[in-house]
């Protein structure tokens, strides 16, 4: 079967077992040996949060695997402590994806690691503490060398987790608002109708000649971002150059600055997943309060999104000081982490449960859409604007276990193994239809499938 291909061997008789061993596979078809690529054709390179599920899905194959693949990631850590969006394969080639390292020049930037890895100039959610958490756990049960091997590869990643959690906490959130800002919509949510706004009033400049390589390797182009689209992300490329990647001149003067909700609730988390590990670790008292800080922070900015008419958690457009309106899974970003208080929980269930979102009952599996099928931004089949994405349930099932709604959790689970069995592990899917979209042998689908076959 041709990767791009989806489908056609899978069904809803699947065993569990069956359905392990084919995302081990994928893994494995994927593994480039100590690292991962997110998928075979579409991203040959190591994604950053990619790169964090990925490691959740090799806990359960083998827990060292699972540990050095963020080893591998964190070798390319920017000195001020940035996590590259792409760390880029030199033997991949020039053409295998746009924009290349020439295009990102990050060694435009002093803290670019010059000589020890090709990434590029931005960074994505910070899901590595919350898989190094869960590797852990892995490893604790398993006892023995296993722990042993795991423990001691944690003590050389810890500073470096804590150093990137600095990084967002500092450089992404000067005015310590508790809120990270994010600079483009290629740190993860990539052509989510949240960055739709901001991106129509851009006045695009010149943006040097370019192929776009990711039509090429999808089945239909409408499952991507549009070419109007493309242009805007490689403009703001342009102007990232020009402040030469300083965090400090972006805030002063570039035109997508958007405090974002989802990027801050998965810091939350991964900040409480971290203070898990400096416990184990017997990490410092100082570096315990400073997570517990950082998480207290972010937890208190999120809460100051909350639209009081509806509940939702709204980005924050920095320069229009706009809330972004937009009905997509980040409007409950509270229940991502499971420490929110019980008044914000209870709205954004009310919300997550509502016809809006898992109760509409167009929906083939009760999971969560990537955008609301009731908003009029709603296209079921493009990309981040409508597509179910097994890793964005991942979260919220782990959050709703955390804050202690198991039943809720557990269905979840359930409707999530349910796809996958049915969809293969496809970057994404069509919530009313369930046809798989995207690249296939998508790795982090893969890694979730085996983390709840687990679960
Ligand atoms: C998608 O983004 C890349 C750019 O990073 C792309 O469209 O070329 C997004 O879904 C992003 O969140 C993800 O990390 C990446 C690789 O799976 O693909």
């Amino acid at each position: 079967m041709a990767p791009h291909h989806h489908g056609a061997t899978y069904g809803a008789a699947l065993t569990d077992a069956a359905l392990g061993e084919r995302a081990a596979d994928v893994l494995r078809m994927n593994d480039m040996g100590g690292w991962t690529k997110a998928a075979p054709l579409l991203y040959p390179h190591q994604w950053s949060w990619d790169s964090a599920f990925v490691a959740i899905g090799w806990a359960q194959v083998d827990v060292r695997r699972a540990m050095t693949e963020q080893q591998r990631l964190f070798e390319a850590q920017w000195h001020n402590g940035m996590v590259p969006q792409i760390v880029f394969n030199p033997d991949a080639g020039p053409k295998s994806y746009f924009p290349d390292p020439a295009r990102w020049a990050c060694e435009l930037s002093p803290d670019a690691p010059v000589g020890v890895a090709e990434t590029s100039g931005l960074c994505q959610p910070p899901v590595h503490a919350i898989a190094v958490q869960r590797i852990l756990e892995v490893a604790r049960e398993q006892g023995g060398s296993a722990l042993e091997d795991v423990r001691a590869q944690l003590v050389g990643l810890f500073p470096k987790l804590l150093a990137w959690h600095r990084y967002l906490a500092e450089n992404r959130d000067p005015g310590g608002t508790g809120l990270v800002t994010t600079y483009h919509p290629w740190e993860g949510i990539d052509n989510s109708p949240r960055w739709d706004a901001v991106l129509a009033r851009l006045e695009v400049g010149d943006v040097p000649p370019y192929t776009r390589r990711d039509v090429q390797h999808v089945a239909d182009a409408g499952q991507r971002p549009t070419n109007e689209h493309y242009d805007r992300f490689l403009w703001l490329l342009e102007l990232l150059k020009r402040h030469r990647y300083d965090d400090a001149a972006i805030h002063a003067g570039y035109p997508f600055l958007v405090k974002d909700v989802f990027l801050t609730a998965v810091l939350v988390t991964a900040n409480t997943a971290l203070r898990e590990i400096a416990e184990y670790l017997g990490a410092s008292a100082e570096d315990k309060a400073l997570i517990d800080l950082w998480r207290d922070r972010g937890r208190k900015g999120i809460g100051s999104t909350v639209d009081p008419a509806g509940g939702m958690t709204y980005d924050l457009d920095m320069v229009t000081d706009t809330p972004v309106a937009v009905q997509t899974f980040a409007g409950m970003s509270p229940l991502i982490d499971g420490g929110f208080d019980a008044a914000q929980r209870a709205r954004s269930l009310a919300l997550f449960d509502s016809p809006a979102y898992v109760g509409h009952p167009g929906l083939r599996w009760r999971m969560l859409p990537s955008t609301s099928p009731e908003s009029e931004d709603f296209d079921p089949r493009n990309y981040w604007r409508g597509p179910v994405w097994p890793i964005v349930n991942w979260l919220f099932w782990r959050g709703l276990r955390d804050g202690g709604d198991l039943d809720r959790a557990e269905e979840l689970r359930i409707a999530s193994l349910a796809a996958l069995r049915t969809v293969g592990f496809a970057e994404y899917f069509d919530p009313m239809t369930g046809e798989g979209l995207g690249s296939a042998m998508q790795s982090w689908t893969a890694a979730v499938a085996l983390d709840w076959l687990a679960s």
